[in-house]
C-alpha cells in the first residue's frame, strides 16, 4: 500500500516535470526559416515570399503544451549588411545565437555548405545542440539527398542533419519530437496562452509588407516600410489606417500605379488576409509617403522598431 503510494507520487512528479526553452531558427535568406516556424506554431505568424530578405525582425512563436513551452524565434536571413537596416537585421539574427537552448540551422538542397562560412563557423562553435535542417527535399531525389547529407555530415560533424520539407511538412513532426527531447527542464518564460511577443499592429504591417514584396519588383519592396497609424477595434469591425513609406518620389508613383490600380490591389489583398488573421471585418485605408533614405537613418530605423 505504502509502496503504491510512493510510486504514484514519483510518477506524478516525473509526469509534471515542465520543459521550457528557446529554439532559434537561423540561416541564410530564402531557405524556408519562416515556413518552418509557421508549421511548428500552426499559425501564419511570419510572412513568406519567394524573395530573399522577407523577414526583417526577430519574431517569437510560442508553442504550449501541458508540460512544455517552446519559444521559437524566426530571424532574418543572414547577409553582409549594405545599409543600416540590414545591420539591424543582422543584429536580430546574431542575438538568436546567444540565447538559444537549441539552434535550428536551416539550409536547403540548393545551398552549398560554404555559402556563408563566416556565419556557419560561429554556429559551429555554439555550445547548445544544433539541428541542421536540410530543407526543400521535396525538390530533390534520393541520390542527390544522400550526397547532400554526406556533405553536411562532413562539414558539420557535431550537428544532427535532418532532411526536411517544411512546405510538405515532411519530417517536421520528427524535428518537433527531437526538440522536446533536447529542451531543458524549467518553468515557462511566457504565459501559457501566449502565442507571440509581437503586437496586432506588427502583424498588420507584415501582412501589408508581404503584398508589397509580392506585387512589386526590384528595389521597391526593400525600400518600403509600413506603419500602422490607427487600429480601432469595434465589436464587428477593425478600422486600420496605414502608411506605406518609400525612399523616393519615383517609388511613390510606382507604389500607387496608373490611376491607383497598383495600390488598390495591395489594399484588396491585404484586407482579405487581415480578415482571415483577425477573423473580423476590416476597413483598411492606405497612404503613401516619402521618407528620404529611411533605411540609412538611425532615427527612422528606431521609429520603425529596428534598433535593439
Ligand atoms: N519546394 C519547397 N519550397 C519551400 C520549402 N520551404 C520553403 N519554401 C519556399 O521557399 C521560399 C522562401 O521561404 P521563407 O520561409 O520565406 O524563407 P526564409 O528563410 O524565411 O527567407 P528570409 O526571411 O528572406 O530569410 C518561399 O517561396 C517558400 O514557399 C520547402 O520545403 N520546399
Ligand atoms: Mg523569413
Amino acid at each position: 500500500m505504502q509502496l503504491d503510494y510512493y510510486l504514484c507520487e514519483i510518477l506524478y512528479i516525473v509526469r509534471m516535470a515542465h520543459k521550457a526553452g528557446f529554439v532559434n531558427i537561423i540561416g541564410n535568406p530564402n531557405v524556408g526559416k519562416s515556413t518552418l516556424m509557421n508549421v511548428f506554431v500552426g499559425e501564419k505568424l511570419s510572412i513568406i515570399t519567394s524573395k530573399s530578405q522577407t523577414t526583417r525582425h526577430r519574431i517569437l512563436g510560442i508553442v504550449n503544451g501541458d508540460d512544455f513551452q517552446i519559444v521559437y524565434s524566426d530571424t532574418p536571413g543572414v547577409i553582409k549588411p549594405a545599409y543600416k537596416l540590414q545591420e539591424s537585421m543582422l543584429n536580430f539574427s546574431k542575438s538568436a545565437l546567444s540565447d538559444a537552448d537549441v539552434l535550428l540551422y536551416v539550409t536547403d538542397i540548393y545551398e552549398k555548405a560554404d555559402k556563408n562560412e563566416e556565419f556557419l563557423n560561429i554556429v559551429k562553435k555554439a555550445e547548445v545542440p544544433v539541428l541542421v535542417i536540410l530543407n526543400k527535399i521535396d525538390q530533390s531525389n534520393e541520390e542527390e539527398l544522400d550526397d547532400l547529407v554526406e556533405m553536411w555530415t562532413n562539414h558539420f560533424p557535431n550537428a544532427e542533419i535532418i532532411p526536411t520539407s517544411a512546405l510538405k511538412q515532411f519530417n517536421t513532426q520528427n524535428i518537433f519530437n527531437r526538440i522536446l527531447e533536447l529542451l531543458p527542464e524549467g518553468a515557462p518564460f511566457y504565459p501559457k496562452d501566449a502565442l507571440t511577443d509581437k503586437t496586432e499592429r506588427f502583424f498588420v504591417q507584415e501582412i501589408i509588407r508581404e503584398k508589397i514584396l509580392k506585387f512589386y519588383k526590384k528595389e521597391i519592396p526593400y525600400a518600403t516600410e509600413i506603419e500602422v497609424e490607427e487600429f480601432k477595434e469595434d465589436d464587428k469591425i477593425i478600422r486600420i489606417r496605414s502608411i506605406i513609406y518609400v525612399e523616393r518620389e519615383t517609388q511613390k508613383g510606382i507604389i500607387i500605379g496608373h490611376k491607383g490600380v497598383a495600390i488598390k490591389k495591395v489594399g484588396v489583398e491585404s484586407r482579405k488576409d487581415l480578415e482571415r488573421f483577425f477573423d473580423k471585418q476590416i476597413h483598411l485605408e492606405l497612404f503613401v509617403k516619402v521618407r528620404k533614405d529611411w533605411r540609412s537613418k538611425e532615427d527612422d530605423l528606431r521609429k520603425f522598431g529596428y534598433q535593439q
